[in-house]
């Protein structure tokens, strides 16, 4: 991979759920050696620091959890987000995944002055497609994906400008996807890879597939990387884990196959509660699969194959 210019940006957003400890993810991946890692590797990395939440004045909700704040945190890392973008390329360190509702359309209207498509990979057991009228927990962590699509019902957040298109979004990894979610996904063409579709294909199949299509647009790509795409054996710091999730090596498969494809723009990190870990294990894992996706191989390209 030619060599890249990283701009960090902490996003400890805790806003999107009730369980506290995302506060902590970016000092975690600090401490996990994450920019340290990718200057080995050849890259440049600047630290930006962690953003603040813009201050709002919305009243609290009284079925969503945390309103104003959120909508302080989408504000602020919208800007966040394109400043970086102007720099460099942004890897946003959550903090949980509240986060992409100003990540996401910060990285559109960044695409969209430079006269290209934005594609988003979600990597997640949830596809966070609930809008603020559908959730039923009230928990914005999952709502992101219909905000930035330009779903209706987020009317407390600021409009979005460059909404992206259903078909240039694919998720991997769903294994939790709710009755309104499902309902809201079926009438989208989203490519959807549940994990059932993973464990008869392969985890391959769709990737190559969306890349495809993200290359043949002159597409930027936006990977969204939620702890809990992983399975909790491996990955047990997040507070909605799910059981079944992609294994280590099929982690790190999706990782080496992005870089190869040298697609990628921009990547969120989210979900991390290092308060759940267990002896960082999670905050390394997750550094360790950005190595992957920066460069980070035995060899520069696989071993023959063999019979
Ligand atoms: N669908 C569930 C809800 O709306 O509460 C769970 C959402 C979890 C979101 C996590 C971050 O991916
Ligand atoms: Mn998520
Ligand atoms: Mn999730
Ligand atoms: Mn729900």
């Amino acid at each position: 991979m030619t060599p890249k210019s990283f701009f960090l940006v902490g996003a400890p957003v805790d806003s999107g759920k009730d369980r506290k400890g995302c506060i902590m993810g970016p000092d975690a991946y600090r401490t996990a050696r994450l920019a340290e890692t990718l200057v080995d590797l050849g890259h440049t990395v600047t630290d930006l620091g962690n953003v603040t939440a813009d201050r709002n004045d919305l009243p609290d909700h009284d079925h969503l959890i945390a309103l104003p704040q959120t909508v302080g945190w989408t504000t602020a890392l919208h800007r966040a987000g394109r400043d970086a973008a102007k720099r460099g390329m942004p890897l946003f360190l959550g903090g949980d995944h509240a986060l992409a509702l100003g990540t996401v359309p910060a990285m559109a209207d960044h695409a969209a002055d430079e006269g290209r498509p934005l594609f988003v990979l979600w990597l997640d057991a949830h596809s966070d497609f609930h809008t603020p009228l559908t959730t039923t927990s009230g928990n914005l962590h999952g709502t992101p994906a219909a905000y930035f699509t330009g779903q209706s019902g987020f009317d407390a957040f600021p409009p979005i400008q460059t909404p992206v298109p259903t078909e240039q979004v694919c998720m991997i990894g769903l294994r939790s996807v709710d009755p309104a979610e499902h309902a809201a996904l079926a009438k989208t063409d989203m490519l959807l890879a549940d994990m059932r579709a993973i464990d008869e294909g392969g985890i391959r199949a769709p990737l190559v597939e969306f890349l495809d299509k993200v290359r043949a647009a002159n597409g930027m790509l936006h990977v969204s990387l939620d702890v809990d795409f992983l399975d909790p054996d491996i990955a047990p710091a997040v507070g909605t884990t799910v059981p079944g999730g992609a294994t280590l090596r099929e982690a790190h498969l999706v990782m080496e196959m992005l870089c190869d494809s040298d697609l990628v723009t921009s990547l969120d990190l989210v979900e991390l509660n290092p308060f759940l870990d267990d002896r960082g294990r999670t905050a390394s894992l997750m550094v360790d699969l950005t190595a992957s996706l920066m460069g980070r191989r035995v060899f520069d390209r696989p071993t023959r194959p063999f019979a």
